[in-house]
């Protein structure tokens, strides 16, 4: 027997088998009620018809219609890396088996329906990641196991998602995550059919990016000008390791807030605050009221937009404290000036308008956190606005989409808080679209975000606050509306937990 993969549009297909090869092909003593896919398909069929896996007679090919070529990058470090997940923990004397038996499953062909031949490209939202898996018998023989041994079940699976944007944050300011964690978070996800790395690279504390153009931001804002750093190399290897598994990587420059950290390294791009009449030597958000911001920020946007290859940004825009623009006389006589009153959101827009120009320049597209939109700033038609803040989430979802924006979701899922017992089945019975509005409103909900914010989280702890509690919103965001049960979801979390940790 064979079974043949279909998939579309190469790039993320290799992320969407994955469940598959590990819910099915390295099963063990696997019965059919404990069939432990994660996150579930939207269709599938299992027979008790089982086959045996064993790394001496099967392989995974290239189906004759596929449209990739041999040498598919994607597809050879896929091919590598999945006959490592089934056989990798075998002994020798298992691997070395030379008989062929009959209910051996002879192969996985997989077959790319459309995808240039090299498949140098990156993954986007626009990706189409639907995949099908048709078991073809070949050879009819029926073999039980009996002897827990690697075997499957003939299964076929006809799957997508529910959603695009199938995001995780991961917050290297607060604590700088060294590159091994961010690869193995990134492995993960790929293991839970996460499509997004929203990479909260920068903020108040550190500045560990390392700017080609602007060496001193990082020289001078990171815990550590050389062991706290992402050179442009780790960068490389985190887009491409995440290329490889359909994974698009996003990365955030928060400004005009959370920035102190930039203060460090440019001169006079944070505002002075005053103490009375005079400045007291602390400072606050990015200046809003000179030119030479803006120089900085076309300059910086301009790298950012060449290291990154992704159609997206993501701007920031949240949680700007007025208090030191209040103080600084300079930038009370420019409200004046420019008719703003008393009211500071109006700066803060003033700032967002000019940079998402600046962005808009570089042929990027932004996303921004939700008080952008509160606050009136005229976005792109394409900006995705992302709804972090936890009351009134539902009607904030309401206004953002009724505005015709399209949204991600993250108010929900502050994974970084934590709480006795099985949080994860609050973050499982989320219901994304539970907000009213017409049907082209709810069609404008891409996806959703699983957030762990750094304060509290480094290399140490990384791993097991996030998974598998991550893994419930995977499933959120990938099945169907339908799928809800959470005594069965459970079921199937323990054993793919179970994988994860293998
Ligand atoms: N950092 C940045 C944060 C948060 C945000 N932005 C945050 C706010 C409230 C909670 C958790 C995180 N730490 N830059 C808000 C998007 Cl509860």
């Amino acid at each position: 027997m064979y079974c043949l993969l279909k998939c579309s549009p190469l790039i993320l297909a290799v992320a969407v088998c994955h469940g598959w090869l590990f819910g099915d092909f390295v099963g063990k003593q696997k019965e059919l009620d404990e069939i432990s896919l994660w996150p579930l398909p939207q269709k599938f069929q299992s027979s008790a018809v089982a086959f045996k896996l064993s790394p001496g007679s099967f392989q995974i090919v290239h189906a004759k219609q596929s449209s990739a070529g041999p040498s598919c990058s994607i597809l050879v470090n896929a091919f590598r890396r999945y006959f490592e997940y089934m056989f990798g923990d075998l002994k020798k004397h298992e691997k070395s088996r030379k008989k062929v038996y009959d209910s051996d499953l002879a192969e996985l062909q997989v077959w790319i329906t459309s995808a240039d031949p090299e498949c140098d490209g990156y993954p986007s939202l626009q990706a189409d990641e639907s995949c099908e898996l048709f078991s073809l018998p070949l050879l009819q023989l029926v073999y039980r196991d009996d002897y827990g041994a690697n075997n499957i079940n003939k299964t076929d699976i006809s799957d997508f998602p529910r959603f695009a944007h199938r995001g995780i944050l991961l917050d290297s300011s607060r604590h700088f995550l060294p590159l091994k964690v961010i690869l193995a978070n990134l492995e993960a996800m790929a293991m839970n059919k996460f499509n997004v790395f929203h990479w909260h690279i920068v903020d108040d504390p550190s500045f560990p990016y390392m700017s080609r153009t602007f060496p001193d931001l990082s020289q001078k804002g990171a815990y550590h000008p050389f062991t706290h750093v992402y050179t442009p190399s780790d960068v490389k290897m985190v887009i491409e390791f995440a290329r490889m598994r359909g994974i698009r990587v996003i990365p955030e420059f928060d400004t005009p807030g959370h920035t102190q950290s930039w203060g460090n390294g440019q001169l006079n791009l944070l505002t002075p605050c005053y103490s009375g009449s005079s400045p007291s030597g602390t400072f606050g958000p990015v200046n809003p009221i000179l030119n030479s911001s803006y120089d900085f920020m076309t300059q910086f946007f301009k790298e950012i937009s060449t290291v990154f290859p992704d159609a997206y940004i993501h701007l920031g825009g949240d949680e700007v404290d007025f208090s030191c623009w209040k103080s600084n006389p300079d930038i009370k006589k420019f409200m004046v000036q420019q008719g703003f009153g008393t009211d500071y959101s109006k700066l803060e827009s003033f700032y967002i308008q000019r940079l998402l120009d600046i962005v808009a320049a570089t042929k990027k597209g932004y996303m921004v956190w939700q008080e952008v939109f509160d606050n009136g700033v005229k976005l792109k038609d394409d900006t995705v606005v992302e709804v972090w803040i936890g009351n009134k989430m539902e009607e904030e979802l309401q206004n953002v989409t009724g505005a015709g924006f399209t949204t991600i979701l993250s108010a929900p899922w502050y994974l970084d808080y934590i709480s006795y017992g099985q949080d994860w089945q609050r973050y499982y019975k989320v219901e994304p679209l539970n907000f009213p509005g017409t049907d082209a409103q709810k069609k404008l909900v891409i996806g959703g975000e699983a957030c762990l914010w750094g304060e509290y989280v480094d290399a140490t702890n990384l791993t097991p606050r996030l998974w598998p509690r991550a893994s419930a919103v995977a499933e959120r965001l990938w099945s169907d509306k339908s799928v809800t049960d959470v005594g069965n979801a459970y079921k199937r979390l323990v054993q793919h937990r179970c994988r994860m940790v293998k």
